[in-house]
């Protein structure tokens, strides 16, 4: 998707003008895939720009690189306040924020001991992930020939930019083939996430979600859902499922920063009720606690200005 300017890139604590926030080809983090990142909305509220979550996904970059031994420079709360000061610079009232902490350039080899880490975050307006008409009409789902990664492997708990390389396999090779958004199975067989976004089923009375366990990011969008389900009085379960729990789910959805609350109408090309009356219901109720419209979750809602 391309990408629309906005004036300044903050860069180590300086906002750098958009054009000059480059970095040397010999960066560490470009050779061996050992940054971490977050993917974050601002929304237009009553009271002006707020970023939705914002403290969560700084703490959840923290955690990553906590997993990748990655020291961090900058606490949750400064990166917090640098995260606002681009929203606000941006004079955007909705945009998608990007921070990434990467091991800059000076040191090569696999040790990073002497590296030191750079963190820079930058925001941009981006619209529906997986489409405009993916609340209404829905994705399509293939399941992927690509394993998601396993904890010793890669730790897909930690959002490091090297485990979006598994993503990318399965994501091309589900547009390649027609669909919309590859779901990966973990290496026990069992439903894990997609390429970048979490996974909902309807089953009977329960909505089902994969455990972090299965490999699946810990979401924070499935963290809302989950929430605002809970308040819609449906029961939701964190549990295992296996490939043919989709192929006969009675609707099902995914989730994500970027994808929001997206439906989907096929698995494998077996069709599924698309939208199905809980996907609606918190597809809904999901707009209106990031836009700031929900009492309840108001403290989720971090004003950029
Ligand atoms: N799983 C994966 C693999 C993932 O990348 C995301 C976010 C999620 C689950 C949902 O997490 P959360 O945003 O906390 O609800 N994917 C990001 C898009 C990746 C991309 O750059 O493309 C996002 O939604 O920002």
């Amino acid at each position: 998707m391309p990408i629309t300017p906005t004036p300044h890139i903050w860069m180590n604590g300086e906002m750098v003008p958009w054009e000059d926030a480059k970095i040397h080809v010999l960066t560490h983090t470009l050779h061996y895939g050992t940054g971490v990142f977050e993917g974050i909305r601002a929304y237009e509220t009553d009271d002006g720009p707020a970023i939705f979550r914002l403290t969560d996904h700084i703490e959840r970059l923290h955690n990553s690189a906590k997993i990748l031994d990655m020291p961090m420079p900058y606490s949750v709360g400064e990166i917090v306040e640098a995260c606002k000061q681009v929203v606000a610079d941006s004079g955007l009232d909705a945009c998608y924020l990007r921070p990434i902490a990467y091991y800059g350039y000076g040191e090569m080899g696999l040790a990073t001991s002497e590296c030191t880490t750079d963190v820079s975050i930058a925001a941009w307006p981006w619209g529906a992930y997986l489409g405009d008409d993916a609340v209404t009409k829905g994705v399509r789902l293939k399941i992927s020939s690509w394993t998601r990664h396993d904890h010793n492997i890669m730790p897909p708990a930690s959002k490091t930019t090297g485990n979006y390389a598994n993503s990318t396999l399965a994501k091309m090779e589900a547009i390649r083939a027609g669909y919309d958004e590859a779901i990966m199975l973990n290496s026990a067989g069992l439903v894990s996430e997609c390429s970048g976004e979490n996974v909902f089923v309807g089953m009977g009375d329960r909505l089902v979600t994969p455990p972090t366990s299965s490999g699946a990011l810990p979401g924070i969008t499935q963290h809302t859902v989950m929430a605002i389900a809970a308040d819609l009085g449906y029961e939701v379960v964190v549990g295992d499922m296996a490939r043919s729990d989709l192929y006969t789910a009675d609707e099902m959805f995914v989730v994500g920063t970027a994808a929001e609350v997206s439906a989907v109408n096929s698995v494998d090309d077996r069709d599924i009720e698309c939208p199905g009356p809980r996907t609606k219901a918190i597809a809904d109720a999901y707009a209106d606690v990031v836009r700031g419209r929900n009492p309840k979750y108001r403290s989720w809602n971090e004003l950029a200005r």
